[in-house]
């Protein structure tokens, strides 16, 4: 109806809302809408934690992406102002403010406040906002304490201002000098909402952002930060697109050969953009799937399209330049997979989004097109480039054979060890519950810290690990040495975790929280880092799909009078001395270590889920996480030993409070 409205009548610049009885019943209709939104912000936007409040920001940047996507942007900037609001410019089109003569109301105010409302403009084309984001602005609008719009459009300039989701003022036009385009929106989160917190954090947003940067080749994406004495400002643009995105993340590694493979077209209406560079000092591989820039976790068609056709044309090559005998079986995917760096991203008039988190993508044609498309490119490339060709095959082939050493080595440290057996390592204090989705496990370091959790706990759902010495770097180690290793087969039988490299398996798992518990010093911050690692390495999803948590214990005791108060950092601390009466008399207790805590301390503090605070690690940088964990577990000890001094305990993954 609005797009009817948008070509037939003309722009009514200033043109007064006639009230009609429609319009009156449009209003409450409207409102109600944005009600329900306040009332269950989680159905809207996940959750009102930190993850809620930084999608606020990227459902506005999701738009202006839709508008450069369009061919109609080219700049986004996002501010973070000194009173808490984040203002989102682009040099779009404009967000429509002719005004609908039935309802009274400007295209803009319909897009602020009526759900979804934005999608029923676009003429098709590909959109972020459609997907798994696009709630619409309207959300934002609803969860914020005020927004204010500027748009630049027809030679004026167009502002409103809005309260908890309802105009507080008319769509007030002004005319302007310069043929100046594009959008303004610059929001509050409400606190009412957001109650855990409204701050937003720097590096979250700097890396959706660099994302969208390089998903978007030539989009200049400007972050700046206005809050602190000086202003701090980044600008993304890669010219160079995914290809830059995959040297980014290669950056700390070794690549076989010197360029990128890079493939990009269009076919039957999706837009295909692959680029790939193989390592020679990584055994895992780190593909990563977009579909309409939205990260695609759980893979979906593009994936199984470019896995498939990169084991068919790889070991076509193998073939051809006499690497393998015809006797020979093919090469694995998986080991044609190993050390690879790549980037799909792939733009779907309608994509389709399935499973749990809606992350995988459905599109069954993407298969297909993604298969056929590469295949053609990539032959051409390997025929021009056979030097290239020759080093991906070797490189396969020697993924190919260590692989079958492991797996020699595998079968005969099996039949030994206690992977193959059911037992439960003797050191795990189990729970009684059967159920993972209820029962969790505490991983302790040391055995005095172990004790006190073992009689703090709750035994009916919270089961104790304790490990003793550090965790074996897996990154750099033979398989037979993982699995003959202590503390690493503990944790894979008492957690339920099955073999490295193999298809996940969450049935197998046996507590859906697996909470890291390490002292709150350097040291603690290596062995949760080794830990991590562990995981990420072993099997990723289990970081991925949100299995993996940090418990926090408190660094003070606070004792005043028959008053206790546990904090649980420095600043925490200062915060709430300086809550204090000058003449106040107290005791601090500073905690060494676990160890130090009495059973009850423990449970009041670190592990009972009422008064605990957990961090769960998500992977939202999927590329910082990789070359994180590269330069952790990589030969370079110096910046390793920076990066575990400056991040111990931040790792740069998104950590969320809950
Ligand atoms: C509806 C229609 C058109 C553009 C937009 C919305 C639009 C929305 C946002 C949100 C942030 N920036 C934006 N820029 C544009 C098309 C307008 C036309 O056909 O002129």
């Amino acid at each position: 109806m609005i797009e009817s409205v948008l070509t037939a009548v003309p722009e009514a610049v200033g043109q007064e809302s006639h009230v009609t009885d429609s319009y009156n019943a449009d209003k409450i209709q409207v409102l109600e809408g944005l009600e329900a939104v306040r009332k269950r912000p989680g159905m809207y936007i996940g959750t009102t934690g930190p993850k809620g409040l930084h999608h606020l920001v990227f459902e506005v940047v999701d738009n202006s992406v839709d508008e450069a996507l369009a061919g109609h942007c080219t700049e986004i900037e996002v501010v973070l102002e000194p009173d808490g609001s984040v203002t989102v410019t682009d040099n779009g089109r404009g967000i429509p403010t002719d005004v609908h003569p039935k309802t009274g109301k400007s295209a803009l105010e319909t897009v602020l406040t009526v759900l979804h409302a934005g999608g029923k403009f676009g003429s098709g084309g590909y959109k972020v906002s459609g997907g798994l984001h696009g709630v619409g602005v309207s959300v934002v609008n609803a969860l914020s304490e005020w927004v204010q719009v500027t748009v630049w459009r027809n030679d004026c300039e167009f502002t409103q201002r809005y309260e908890r989701g309802a105009p507080v003022s008319d769509l007030r036009p002004q005319k302007q000098e310069g043929d100046r385009r594009g959008t303004a929106v610059r929001f509050k989160p409400d606190t009412q909402i957001f109650t855990l917190s409204t701050e937003f954090e720097y590096g979250t947003l700097a890396g959706r952002l660099r994302e969208l940067a390089y998903l978007n080749a030539g989009l200049n994406i400007v972050l700046c930060d206005r809050r602190g004495e000086t202003e701090v400002q980044e600008a993304f643009r890669y010219e160079g697109g995914i290809r830059e995105y995959v040297g980014y993340m290669n950056r700390e590694k070794e690549p076989v050969h010197p360029d990128c493979l890079y493939v990009r077209g269009e076919r039957d209406n999706v837009q295909v953009e692959v680029a790939l560079q193989w390592c020679a000092d990584t055994y895992n591989d780190n593909i990563l799937g977009f579909a309409n820039n939205i990260r695609t976790i759980d893979g979906g068609t593009h994936l199984e399209g470019l896995k498939a056709v990169l084991t068919r044309t790889i070991n076509g090559f193998a073939r051809k330049l006499k690497k393998l005998k015809d006797s020979d079986p093919n090469l694995g995917g998986e080991n044609i997979r190993e050390g690879l760096t790549a980037v799909i991203s792939v733009k779907v008039p309608d994509p389709e989004f399935e499973g749990q988190t809606k992350t995988k993508l459905g599109n069954t044609e993407v298969r297909g097109i993604v298969d056929s498309f590469v295949g053609e490119v990539l032959s051409e490339y390997l025929e021009f480039h056979p030097a290239v060709a020759a080093t991906i095959v070797d490189k396969a082939i020697q993924a190919f054979n260590a692989a079958e050493a492991a797996r020699r080595a595998r079968e005969l440290v099996r039949r030994k060890s206690a992977l193959e057996s059911s037992t439960l390592p003797g050191k795990l204090a189990d729970c009684s519950s059967r159920d993972p989705a209820e029962s969790e496990v505490f991983i302790v370091e040391g055995d005095s810290a172990g004790g006190s959790a073992k009689q703090g706990r709750d035994r009916h759902y919270q089961a104790i690990l304790p490990l003793r010495g550090k965790v074996l770097n897996i990154e750099k180690s033979e398989d037979s040495k993982i699995y003959k290793n202590a503390e690493i087969q503990a944790l894979i039988t008492g957690l339920g975790l099955g073999i490295r490299g193999e298809e996940f398996n969450v049935s197998q798992l046996r507590y859906h929280k697996i909470i890291l518990l390490a002292d709150a010093d350097v040291d603690g911050a290596h062995i949760r880092t080794l830990l991590l690692t562990f995981f990420y390495r072993y099997q990723r999803e289990l970081v991925d799909r949100g299995f993996i948590y940090i418990g926090c214990p408190p660094l003070y005791k606070l004792e005043r009078g028959k008053n206790a108060q546990y904090l649980y950092s420095d600043r925490e601390l200062q915060a709430h001395l300086a809550t204090l009466p000058a003449n106040a008399n107290y005791t601090i207790q500073r905690f060494k270590g676990l160890g130090e805590m009495m059973p009850q301390q423990l449970w009041d503090t670190t592990m009972n889920p009422e008064t605990r605070t957990l961090k769960q690690i998500s992977i939202d940088d999927a590329a910082e996480a990789d070359r994180i964990f590269t330069v952790l577990m990589g030969d370079r000890v110096a910046p390793r030993r920076e990066f575990i001094e400056t991040y111990g305990s931040k790792l740069s993954l998104t950590e969320l409070d809950i």
